[in-house]
């Protein structure tokens, strides 16, 4: 997990009760009922040929679904007290438009896997700047390790935090550190 330039390096450090005091419960307790009951929702976008996860290439993204990851998602999110909106699509201007409905539905965060754009789309970098809650990025492979053109994401200037080569958990790890980010807000 990384995180970006100029953010501070755990900004939601601050989310967990080191101690097993129990802060983040008492916190909770003091909130009223309403604000409580009230599930925030977070946008899980994917990007091109996602779709296709499980059918090709196991060595790189391994053999499950992205029904399976959608599963997860929805899971984690669960666990975490937050509502996933999980979606697909193989086209950039459809991916802009859901960024720019998180922001109008005021959606807690979002969790993005741009698949290839990650790699050269300025007009998802451009529409997930204009969102205030918190990104982070994900990617089933290690960017890193693979060719140099997939070493450079233009979505990670945009992103609180990066994460890649944990396959498909990777995304359970993202709402995880997602949720800490969103509570540390408060
Ligand atoms: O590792 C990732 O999650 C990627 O975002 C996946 C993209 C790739 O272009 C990025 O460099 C890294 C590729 C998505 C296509 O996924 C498929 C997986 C299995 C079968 C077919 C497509």
């Amino acid at each position: 997990m990384a995180a970006a330039g100029g953010q501070p390096r755990f900004p939601f450090a601050g989310a967990f009760p080191i101690t097993g005091s129990g802060a983040v419960d008492a916190r909770r307790d003091q909130e009223p009922d309403a604000a409580r009951d009230m599930a925030k929702t977070i946008y899980v976008l994917n990007g091109p040929n996602l779709n296709l996860l499980g059918t090709r290439e196991p060595e790189i993204y391994g053999r499950a679904t992205l029904a399976d990851v959608e599963k997860l998602c929805h899971a984690t999110a669960e666990r975490l007290g937050l509502v996933a909106e999980f979606r697909q699509s193989n086209h950039e201007g459809e991916l802009v438009d859901w960024i720019h409905e998180a922001r109008a539905k005021q959606a807690a965060g979002l969790v993005i896997n741009p698949a290839g754009y990650s790699h050269s789309s300025v007009a998802i970098l451009d529409a997930l700047l204009t969102l205030a809650a918190p990104i982070v990025e994900v990617h089933i492979s290690n960017i890193h390790a693979r060719e140099p053109f997939r070493e450079h994401s233009y979505v990670s200037k945009a992103a609180r935090a990066v994460i890649c080569g944990f396959g498909v958990h990777g995304y359970a790890l993202a709402i995880t550190g997602l949720a800490a980010m969103i509570d540390a807000k408060g």
